[in-house]
């Protein structure tokens, strides 16, 4: 009877070493850690049969049933640390990364010159106390024309030379209309920079385009002069090409008097780069403001034209083709 239940207690210890021993997850270790020394496992179901056991034999079989409890225990604890081991090891190995893999190739983008010349000449103007102003690129006759001084007989009115919509609106042939817009809301000092897309019905060709890019700014204040304008222009230009002879000749345009161009000398030749002038009066009154009381000036350049003589670039149509082995040279 003892001797029965002393061999049935090793064959459990020996049938669950193996048991465990077999256990390759830790789900199936806990299944076997109930099955053995759970409450209603097979150690405790062989122990209550002691009940029936004498007085002397009792210790003894005792004695064999916490050994084997405590071989069982040490069994789970091995293997559980051995699979919990195993399973981080596993984990480890599944996220190595390669760092002698090639990579995933993206590539690399650039600021498109004409931004970079718009971002650059911005900077600058911020730089001087300007504003960045916007407006419509759709515009009215008013905003377009009529508010600067430009007469219904002008050439630049000429259906040859403006898109007009069906609805009598039009295209924006310049930034100015944005100036005006700004002028009507604000009072001066006014000192603004207005960047943006303009219009006209040219021929595409090396050095044309329907649809270019224009930076004008203004300013309006008490007491400025021709000066003001000039050495604006000049440092401007000095922080855009560097500190290269300029020269101003006299021009014309509807909206400034007296007006002027502005050449650079770059590589030996005279380049004409800005049109400028002294804010017309009959402007200043359109917008509500007293010419005794304020004067103003205004300059404007096309950006195609700055990136062309900057980067060399003989062709304005290669601005727009979005030709990558053109763009990456930048
Ligand atoms: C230029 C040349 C000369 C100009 C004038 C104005 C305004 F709104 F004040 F009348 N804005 N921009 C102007 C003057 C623009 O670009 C070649």
């Amino acid at each position: 009877m003892t001797s029965n239940l002393e061999a049935q207690l090793l064959a459990l210890q020996q049938e669950g070493e193996a048991a465990i021993a077999a256990a390759t997850s830790l789900e199936r270790l806990e299944e076997l850690r109930v099955n053995y020394l759970g409450k209603k496992g097979q150690l405790g179901a062989l122990l209550r049969s002691m009940g029936q056991m004498s007085a002397e034999e009792r210790p003894k079989i005792g004695a064999i049933a916490n050994t084997v409890k405590e071989a069982l225990q040490n069994h789970l604890d091995q293997q559980r640390t051995a699979l919990e081991a195993a399973q981080i090891q596993a984990q480890l190995e599944a996220e190595t990364i390669d760092v002698t893999m090639p990579g995933i190739y993206r590539p690399q983008g650039r600021i498109h010159p004409l931004n970079g010349i718009i971002d650059r000449a911005l900077d600058i103007f911020v730089g001087m106390g300007y504003t960045v102003a916007q407006g419509p690129e759709m515009e009215t006759d008013y905003y377009n024309f009529e508010s600067l001084n430009t007469p219904p007989d002008h050439p630049a009115r000429d259906m040859q030379d403006t898109f007009y919509l069906p609805d009598g609106n039009l295209l924006r042939t310049h930034t100015s209309s944005v100036q005006i817009r700004y002028m009507e809301k604000e009072e001066p000092p006014i000192r603004i920079v207005a960047p943006g897309r303009v219009y006209r019905r040219d021929d595409v060709d090396a050095t044309h385009s329907a649809v270019f890019h224009q930076i004008e700014l203004l300013a309006i204040d008490e007491g400025l002069t021709f000066t003001d304008l000039k050495g604006t222009v000049k440092i401007f230009l000095q922080a855009m090409f560097g500190d290269l002879p300029i020269r101003f000749r006299a021009s014309y345009f509807p909206f400034t008097e007296p007006s002027a161009e502005v050449d650079l000398q770059w590589n030996g030749r005279w380049l004409e780069v800005m049109g400028c002038g002294m804010v017309d009066p009959n402007v200043l009154k359109a917008v509500g403001y007293d010419p005794e009381i304020y004067t103003g000036f205004a300059a404007g350049f096309g950006v195609e034209r700055f990136a062309m003589v900057l980067h060399q670039i003989d062709d304005i149509r290669r601005l727009y083709n979005s030709d990558l082995r053109f763009l990456q040279q930048f």
